[in-house]
């Protein structure tokens, strides 16, 4: 069994339901605080909701990854309008024990986990002394993107 995070989101629809289902179907042993945040990258759409569940999952890696796309499948996500505009849920596979992939369609730690405050936040909540594969712990992520900004 391998320990996971994933990053959950959603800015459509009833968003807490959304995000409280996605953290069941996709096995959450523990799930952050959900907390609101103004949206990221594509400024004009509404807020979101954010929180990181903890997962023990006995799929690899891209294994996963499939699942979670299956569930924003299951839970309406459309891949449709800009690439970061309002979706129902979004599940980021953040991190996969302290494996670091680099494969097409598959990069951990996730590539932006390190500059979102929305990622990083509820993941220190679980876990501060993770450590990010090159990055230090989570703590230290989120102190120096928090002294960045
Ligand atoms: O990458 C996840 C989807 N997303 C989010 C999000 O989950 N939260 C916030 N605050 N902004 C976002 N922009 C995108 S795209």
């Amino acid at each position: 069994m391998t320990t996971a995070y994933v990053g959950l989101g959603s800015n459509l629809g009833d968003r807490e339901e959304l995000v409280r289902r996605a953290a069941t179907l996709i096995g959450a042993t523990r799930l952050s605080s959900i907390v609101e945040t103004e949206p990221w990258g594509y400024e004009d759409q509404p807020r979101f909701l954010n929180a990181v569940a903890e997962i023990e999952t006995p799929l690899p890696a891209r294994g996963l990854l499939d699942r979670l796309l299956e569930v924003e499948r299951q839970l309406g996500r459309e891949r449709v309008g800009p690439r970061w505009g309002p979706r129902t849920v979004d599940l980021d596979l953040l991190l996969y024990g302290e494996e670091l992939i680099d494969e097409p369609g598959l990069v951990v730690p996730h590539p932006r986990l390190a500059e979102r405050l929305f990622v990083l936040e509820p993941l220190a909540e679980l876990v501060p002394a993770q450590r990010i594969p090159g990055k230090g712990t989570v703590a230290e992520a989120l102190a120096g993107l928090q002294s960045a900004t």
